[in-house]
């Protein structure tokens, strides 16, 4: 079991202290201390083994009296379930026959689901339950490795004795543990992590990390034990348990849930699956990562490396058990410290997320049910006539022919091909889906892509050996085998080939967990360990199998009971790089189904979300979750997916969607249109009004993907990142931040003008009026009128911000108007990244103009830090200064006298001021 707490510098005989807080009845224990040097202020780690207690047998009266003393001490926080399996009802005798403690537990709850998924386990392990003991261990070059074993099998089939444990120390904010098996080699995702760079650096050093960046106190301590909960690593049953420093528990995707996670016995199942989202449910996509926030705003993460299918237990121990059926164990600890480090370290492992083509950041339109290409054309047309910006045009299943991957429907669709070319012309572009079920019942040589992927053997094949059948939208269908890199290529020259016809510019990959209308495939699946596993996980059906393949599936890297979750990655990753080669700029791929490093392919929308009030206010948890877990390019259905909004509904969610960094307003087949163009003209006015301010912020919005691609932040960010030390930033998920300094505080509710806000501690000014209040760290109330969103700016920042365009054209030239928000000692700072928004790795290959912006004692300069790219066809033309205390008497552009207002709300404009943005300026005032 792995427990961990922070530790403060004074606690640095860690061992008793540590584990006397723990109301637990202590073990015998013997402590290994792996990595010792008592007086440095470093990072440590402990590996502490308990004997188990031997002799199970000939269990006497007396020790069985004994034993349920043991059993009523365990606090009921702290019951590791030891019956999770679903669906039996856990008597005494089938608890005991575990070894475990069986009390009914006192609240009332959980007498409906004794050992349920929500409930105090009825049957939980005792402190003697038999465990692994460590047997060995050596020094290694950047850590231990050593051999645990144990003597007694457990009830799980194939129960392994013998493993490995490898302890890597791979920065010095970045811990590895491995657990292996060390005489069988079993499945290991299969995504590329980084080996340790700094190995040769480190060689030397153990115990000597430089954690300077981790300041003063964190005493870190990693026990590999059974303090908790006992360790199993069985074939197909591997389960570890770690107790929380607190409660505070982000990340762990995908699931509709508040952004904060409840610890009350809460079980959360990952196994990627076709759902509309809801709570208590295995959605699209699997993250095994969580982000813990500590006591005084530090924070560490957690990932388990694994693609299986589990359940994540919260407890209010606080503990979490970690519950998966197959892989390894093989898990990272990010030290923070605090919480958006915790994320750049993990994002450093699963990969940094792509910098998005520029037009990625525009206005999507898109629904299923246009029924013509037309109709669709129509959208647009209306929306130019209006003036409401949109960059990207998108098309469901029904351009296709007969729902066929690969064709449009020649009819209906006919003037498909002359819409894509009239979107190019308005520097506009076009998406559509692309589902990966393949129709396999087309008369031989009329539908290319099954042919040639038969002929290439690019589909997944069932136990026996034989193509998989399925059903999706065009009837029966074989699926792709992304895990292969021949199917890459045919996938790549389908693409290129259906390009020619249509030159679509992105793709939009949807039912890729893979979803099937059938549980399996038509031929059913075998009845064995791998599709009825010993345990499942809380998976919706019950089955592995259900509304996807065969776990028995075969694809080229391994069974699809491993595959399965991976699959949406492995798509966009073959999705990416053909669009790369075909369009030649940065490919833009928005998936259904995620899983950790999706980042690097693609973007994600939240799946098929409601038209209702509550729908609006989850999608900022999912949003923010999505930041956390590096795929910031994320969204909603704007207005709802499924069911008709209230315009007053669709009005509010579109100024969320203004924010959402995915921002792509999606409707069901048949509801009725939910478009900006079919509202009132009061509704239309605030939408369109709402969609220009994101287009304003563009410069923002850009450069906070530059730091997401090349740092790790997040875009959308929650408050506790910049207020880790505020607890009252913690649950918030009805506000959320920009990058550092805007304060987005959206509408949710229906039939109001006002909205309270929490604003942390400090100096906030109005975006649009440049009003200031000073929060204490408290709610304050805010007007909003229904064509309003609140958008504050933080003090000490400058943001750069355009004047907005019907598109996103990076070349239009528009100018650029900095907001300077002061803080009291009249400072503030802010940056800006640009290129050409399209050419793939400008950062990386240096094509690309970065500079800085700052402002102190009434002196704003703008430094050009890098220039290489032609950046001189944009002109800084306004600079606005909120918080000028008082009327300047002059100010100087480069030294020269300018013209300037200055209003009572101490605004201070300059305006025409036609600055070229690749030279450096000042401008001053006094
Ligand atoms: O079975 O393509 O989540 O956005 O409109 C439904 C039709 C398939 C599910 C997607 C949704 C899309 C719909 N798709």
């Amino acid at each position: 079991m792995v427990s961990y707490k922070r530790l403060n510098p004074e606690d640095v005989q860690f061992s008793s202290a540590v584990l006397s807080e723990e109301p637990r009845p202590v073990q015998e224990e013997v402590s290994v201390s792996l990595c010792l040097e008592p007086s440095a202020v470093i990072f440590k780690t402990a590996v502490r083994i308990v004997t188990p207690q031997t002799s199970q047998t000939g269990v006497n009266n007396t020790a069985a009296a004994s034993r349920r003393e043991v059993c009523t001490l365990i606090p009921e926080a702290w019951r590791f379930d030891c019956y999770p399996e679903r669906g039996v009802v856990v008597t005494k005798e089938l608890c005991e026959a575990r070894n475990c403690c069986f009390i009914p537990a006192s609240s009332p709850s959980s007498a409906a689901r004794p050992s349920g998924r929500n409930g105090i386990p009825w049957c939980f392990y005792p402190p003697d339950f038999p465990s692994y003991s460590l047997v060995s261990i050596n020094d290694t070059s950047l850590g231990q490795r050593g051999t645990l074993a144990k003597e007694v099998k457990t009830y799980y089939p194939a129960d392994i004795l013998t493993l490995e444990v490898e302890i890597r120390h791979e920065t010095d904010s970045r811990l590895r543990v491995r657990i292996t098996d060390p005489s069988n080699s079993r499945f290991e995702v299969p995504i590329s992590v980084p080996t340790c760079h700094q190995e040769e650096a480190l060689q030397e050093q153990c115990c000597t990390f430089d954690l300077s960046i981790n300041a003063v106190s964190l005493f870190f301590l990693v026990s590999l034990n059974s303090t908790v909960a006992p360790l199993f690593y069985a074939d197909q049953f591997l389960q570890f348990s770690t107790s929380l420093p607190s409660q505070f528990i982000y990340g762990l995707g995908e699931h509709r849930s508040t952004f904060l996670h409840d610890v009350h016995w809460n079980t959360l199942t990952m196994w990627a699956r076709d759902v509309p989202p809801m709570e208590q449910t295995n959605l699209y996509g699997a993250h095994p990562f969580y982000l813990a926030m500590e006591e005084g705003g530090n924070a560490h993460g957690f990932f388990l490396l694994n693609s299986n299918a589990m359940d994540v237990v919260l407890q209010p121990a606080p503990a979490l058990t970690w519950r998966t059926i197959g892989g390894i164990l093989d898990f990272y600890v990010f030290l923070g410290p605090d919480p958006g480090s915790v994320i750049e370290q993990y994002v450093e492992v699963v990969g940094y997320p792509a910098m998005p083509i520029y037009w990625a950041l525009g206005y999507h339109l898109c629904r299923w049910g246009y029924n013509t290409s037309d109709s669709a054309w129509e959208v647009v047309k209306n929306m130019r006539n209006y003036g409401i910006p949109q960059d990207v045009q998108w098309n469901d299943i029904d351009y296709m022919d007969q729902f066929m991957d690969f064709t449009y429907d020649s009819s209906k669709f006919a003037t498909l091909p002359d819409m894509v070319k009239d979107l190019h012309a308005h520097d506009q572009r076009y998406v559509m889906i692309l589902d990966p079920g393949i129709s396999s019942t087309q008369p031989e040589g009329t539908y290319w892509p099954f042919d040639e992927g038969l002929r290439r053997q690019v589909f997944i094949k069932d136990a026996e050996g034989r193509t998989l059948i399925g059903k999706v939208w065009p009837g029966l269908t074989a699926y792709p085998d992304f895990s292969d890199a021949v199917t890459h290529e045919w996938w790549y020259d389908n693409l290129k080939r259906f390009h020619e016809k249509v030159p679509f510019d992105g793709l939009w990959i949807d039912m890729n967990e893979p979803s099937n209308f059938l549980d399996g495939s038509t031929n059913g699946c075998p009845s064995d360990s791998l599709e009825n596993p010993p345990y499942t996980p809380g998976v919706l059906g019950g089955l592995l199998r259900a509304k996807t393949l065969c776990a028995t599936a075969q694809q080229k890297q391994s069974i699809h009971y491993n595959m399965h979750s991976l699959y949406g990655l492995m798509e966009a990753k073959a999705s990416a790089s053909a669009l790369k080669r075909i369009v030649a700029k940065r490919p833009f791929v928005i998936s259904r189904s995620t899983f950790p490093s999706q980042g690097m392919y693609s973007g994600h929308w939240l799946g098929d979300n409601r038209s209702q009030w509550k729908d609006l206010y989850t999608s900022i948890a999912g949003m923010l979750t999505f930041n956390l877990l590096g795929i910031p390019l994320v969204g909603a259905d704007i207005c709802g997916f499924s069911e008709e909004p209230e315009e007053e509904l669709c009005v509010r969610w579109t100024q969320l969607g203004a924010f959402y960094p995915f921002t792509r307003n999606h409707n069901a087949i048949d509801m009725k249109p939910q478009d900006p163009t079919a509202f009132s003209p009061l509704a239309r006015t605030a939408m369109k009004q709402a969609l220009l301010l994101r287009y304003s912020l563009f410069p923002v919005l850009y450069t906070l993907f530059h730091h997401a691609h090349v740092h790790g932040h997040t875009v959308a960010r929650p408050l506790m990142f910049e207020f880790p030390k505020d607890v009252k930033t913690y649950g918030i998920d009805k506000q959320f931040l920009w990058g550092k300094s805007l304060l987005v505080t959206p509408v949710l509710d229906p039939g109001v003008d006002y909205v309270d806000g929490y604003f942390p501690e400090g100096l906030w000014y109005d975006y649009y009026t440049g009003y200031s209040v000073r929060s204490k760290g408290e709610e304050l109330p805010l007007q909003a009128p229904l064509d309003k969103i609140n958008l504050h700016l933080r003090e000490g920042s400058v943001i750069p911000t355009q004047t907005p365009n019907l598109t996103l054209w990076v070349s239009s030239g528009q100018p650029l108007h900095l907001i300077s928000a002061l803080s009291d000692d009249g400072s503030a700072t802010g940056d800006l990244f640009w290129d050409d928004g399209e050419s793939i790795d400008t950062y990386e290959t240096n094509q690309y103009t970065y500079i800085i912006f700052s402002v102190a004692q009434n002196v704003m300069t703008s430094q050009v830090l890098h220039n290489n790219v032609e950046a001189t066809y944009i002109t800084v033309e306004l600079a606005s200064f909120y918080g000028v205390k008082e009327k300047p008497s002059r100010v100087l552009v480069n030294s020269q006298d300018a013209s300037f207002t200055y209003r009572e709300n101490q605004v201070l404009t300059v305006a025409d001021l036609g600055l070229n943005l690749s030279q450096n300026f000042t401008i001053s005032w006094m």
